[in-house]
């Protein structure tokens, strides 16, 4: 039954339940009301992680390939509005993602948004608790540019925390760059960051948006999968965090991700 505190007491078919609510608004476009006014108001941050794990495992299921973790929520402002102290993580899949340059299709999304974000390729693998920014640092191999592409299932981006949590942190699609850059070879907390869209400047910010440093996002990602057992992987892609507020996008658009540093740019076409 339904309104059980009890996070361990939540019954299987109702996580199964939730995480196909999620994924057939995923599939057929069609947005829906958030979990907890439609189905479950109790949902909690706990639950809501099962939730995700259960889309997770039904993505796997149907052959698609995780591709690396994603942060969310991790400026100071998103936390602010959504009046919470902690960032939350999902997994962006393989047939999320667009090669730089390419094309992205509007009628694949609800209502999409983009962000663009500075990413992490590590060369060994990471997991909490303790872990810190320079081990971080010292594990990564590559910095990159990269655009995320949002699209809560839910109404009007209308969420709780635990709401979006379960709907895998809105992940929809990204766009990594080809410019790898080694972390030594860039201040990545003053790097700034410029959104471009159809030629006019939309939002600029620095790297220091994403939790202070980008590494503090990834450190933070280890320490919270640490708690499950899980890990951050080699090799991986990781998506640290906006460095700017997310814009909607439509057809026409033609969207760059502009980086100092020399990390160079990454973009897209909406088609
Ligand atoms: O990647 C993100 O920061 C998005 C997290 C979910 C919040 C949203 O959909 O606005
Ligand atoms: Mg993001």
């Amino acid at each position: 039954t339904y309104y059980r505190k009890d996070v361990s007491e939540m019954d299987e078919s109702i996580i199964k339940e939730l995480s196909q609510y999620v994924l057939t608004a995923e599939e057929e476009k069609e947005e829906i009301i958030k979990i907890t006014e439609a189905l479950r108001p109790e949902l909690n941050i706990d639950e809501a992680y099962m939730v995700q794990e259960e889309l997770i495992r039904k993505k796997m299921e149907k052959g698609q390939k995780v591709i690396g973790p994603k942060m969310g929520i991790t400026s100071e402002a998103k936390m602010k509005q959504m009046n919470v102290d902690n960032p939350i993580y999902g997994y962006v899949f393989d047939y999320m993602v667009t090669e730089d340059g390419g094309a992205v299709s509007a009628g694949n999304f609800i209502h999409p948004k983009v962000e663009p974000e500075i990413a992490f390729i590590l060369s060994e693998d990471l997991q909490g608790p303790g872990i810190t920014v320079d081990d971080v640092l010292e594990a990564t191999e590559f910095i990159l540019p990269a655009l995320e592409i949002i699209d809560s299932r839910y109404e009007n981006f209308n969420f709780t925390l635990p709401d979006v949590i379960a709907d895998n942190t809105s992940a929809a699609g990204a766009v990594y760059g080809t410019d790898l850059t080694k972390p030594e070879d860039v201040d990545l907390d003053t790097v700034e960051v410029t959104l471009v869209i159809n030629g006019e400047v939309q939002d600029a910010g620095t790297g220091a948006a994403i939790l202070g440093h980008p590494a503090n996002s990834i450190a933070r990602l280890a320490n919270m999968l640490g708690e499950k057992g899980r890990k951050v992987s080699a090799g991986e892609r990781i998506l640290a965090g906006a460095v700017t507020q997310a814009i909607p996008i439509k057809p026409g658009d033609h969207v760059v991700a502009k980086y100092g540093g020399e990390m160079g740019e990454v973009s897209f076409k909406v088609t």
